[in-house]
């Protein structure tokens, strides 16, 4: 049983988390830094404990100062949200030998998988398709010009310590391949300090397909569907939906087959989301695997009518699935938009500060995640992600009708914010057509 969590995370995700507590009748415990005293999940939260400075270093990540909370509060779990500690294995480890429950995966988990070589030779093995490349890690360069030259160019250099987008570079030839290692190399070193890179053939315009996986202690494993994920700026997702009308139901059935599949062979627990690259002919790839509760969550509970951070509980508790993949019936279509606060006309700079007015829309199949209201100030040390909105219809067509109705009603002043950029992408022609891949927002807007 659990009966209080802490929650290890703050904004729209944090409030997110004590609000499916709040439904479950389980007492939260909120961590705050210096500059989240006035932040609504400090305010939502049943008990409130300050960890440290702004400087999430001091705070959010600061493993010792939040176990010392979860005791003092006698707390018997931890929700680590996104983002911060929700995919650090030595976090996860911890945990454990404190006595308290990690809301995810057993450490080792984390670990495997978030070395990226090794999950590929995982999946190979698992008998789950791949993208063509190495199967064993690359060090140096020379040997890594051997492998590119024998498999053709384009070719993806890749960090097994990355994910993404870090430590990734693109060779198109013999002739830059070495510069590109190299420098993908260096990247990794210093945000990692790992060397270890791996080498796949470049899939040209792919869609990101994701599949959610939900996992019991014991072995059950069932999907909820996809979300396309391929309107995105930097490696930073902007828009996400499910389904995706690229993948019909025989289609569907085999990567959701694959992604249980993938799930059962890493051995998985709890809530985690399978990425595969699905090129135009139908032909798709496993990448890598996420062991957190990811943003773009909403979307597949808004088709599905699951409450995955319910979900995540009950399997951290022990509890056994009590649905089967037979009981998961997609229905309708939505779409999410991520509302950040930052200027689009000034290179999306961050733009924190004073939320002056805030009017959120609502209606049938309206959700507003958020954690700002008028009059809070947003801090400058944390993401600027500050609302998602996500719509629900019947049809796409409807989902965008929706989300073009809500986007327009939508106020946020004080800050500047992406609503305008968002609106004009969810009404682009090419984006309503479903003609949509991961270079899209680099081709209609030179982004
Ligand atoms: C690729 C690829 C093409 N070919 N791998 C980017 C993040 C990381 N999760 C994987 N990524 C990619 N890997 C091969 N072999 C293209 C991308 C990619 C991408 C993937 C998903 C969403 C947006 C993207 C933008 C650029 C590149």
């Amino acid at each position: 049983m659990i009966n209080k969590i802490l929650v290890a995370n703050r904004g729209e995700i944090a409030v997110r988390i004590i609000r499916a507590c709040r439904e479950m009748g389980i007492k939260t415990v909120a961590v705050y830094s210096a500059a989240d005293r006035e932040a609504l999940h400090t305010q939502l939260a049943d008990e409130a404990v300050c960890i440290g400075p702004a400087d999430s270093a001091g705070s959010y990540l600061n493993m010792e100062r939040i176990l010392s909370a979860t005791i003092l509060t006698k707390a018997d779990a931890i929700h680590p949200g996104f983002g911060f500690l929700s995919e650090n294995s030595k976090f996860a480890a911890m945990c454990k030998k404190c006595n308290i429950i990690f809301i995810g995966p057993d450490a080792e988990i984390i670990e495997k998988l978030g070395n990226k070589s090794e999950a590929r030779k995982t999946m190979i093995n698992a008998g789950v398709p791949v993208t063509p490349g190495t199967t064993e890690p690359v060090y140096d360069a020379k040997k890594g010009l051997e492998i590119a030259d024998n498999m053709g160019y384009p070719v993806m250099i890749k960090a097994s310590s990355g994910g993404g987008g870090r430590g990734m570079r693109m060779a198109e030839s013999h002739e830059e391949f070495v510069v590109n290692f190299n420098t993908a190399q260096s990247e990794s070193v210093a945000a990692f300090g790992d060397n270890t890179m791996y080498i796949e053939k470049y899939i040209q315009s792919p869609r990101h397909v994701e599949f959610q996986i939900l996992a019991d202690k014991y072995g059950n494993v069932i999907h909820l569907g996809e979300r396309d994920c391929s309107i995105q700026r930097n490696h930073q997702k902007m828009i996400e939906e499910s389904p995706c009308i690229a993948i019909d139901e025989e289609l569907r059935t085999k990567m959701g087959e694959t992604a249980v599949r993938a799930a059962k062979a890493a051995h998985y627990e709890n809530a985690g989301t399978i990425e595969f690259l699905l090129d135009s002919s139908g032909e798709f790839y496993f990448m890598e695997m996420n062991t957190r509760i990811q943003v773009e969550h909403p979307v597949t509970e808004m088709v599905t009518g699951f409450d995955l951070i319910k979900e995540q509980i009950k399997i951290a508790a022990g509890e056994k699935l009590s649905y089967t993949q037979a009981d998961v019936v997609i229905s309708g279509h939505a779409v999410e938009c991520r509302i950040n606060a930052e200027d689009p006309s000034k290179k999306f700079r961050p733009s924190p500060g004073k939320i002056e007015r805030v009017h959120f829309p609502g209606g049938n199949g309206v959700r507003i995640e958020s954690a700002i209201y008028q009059g809070y100030v947003i801090p400058p040390n944390y993401d600027s992600m500050i609302c998602k909105v996500i719509v629900h219809d019947k049809t796409r067509e409807a989902a965008i009708q929706k989300m073009i109705s809500v986007l327009g009603e939508l106020v946020i002043e004080g800050v500047q914010t992406n609503i305008d950029f968002q609106f004009d992408l969810i009404s682009n022609e090419r984006f309503c057509e479903g003609k949509i891949n991961t270079h899209f927002i680099k081709d209609v807007y030179g982004l």
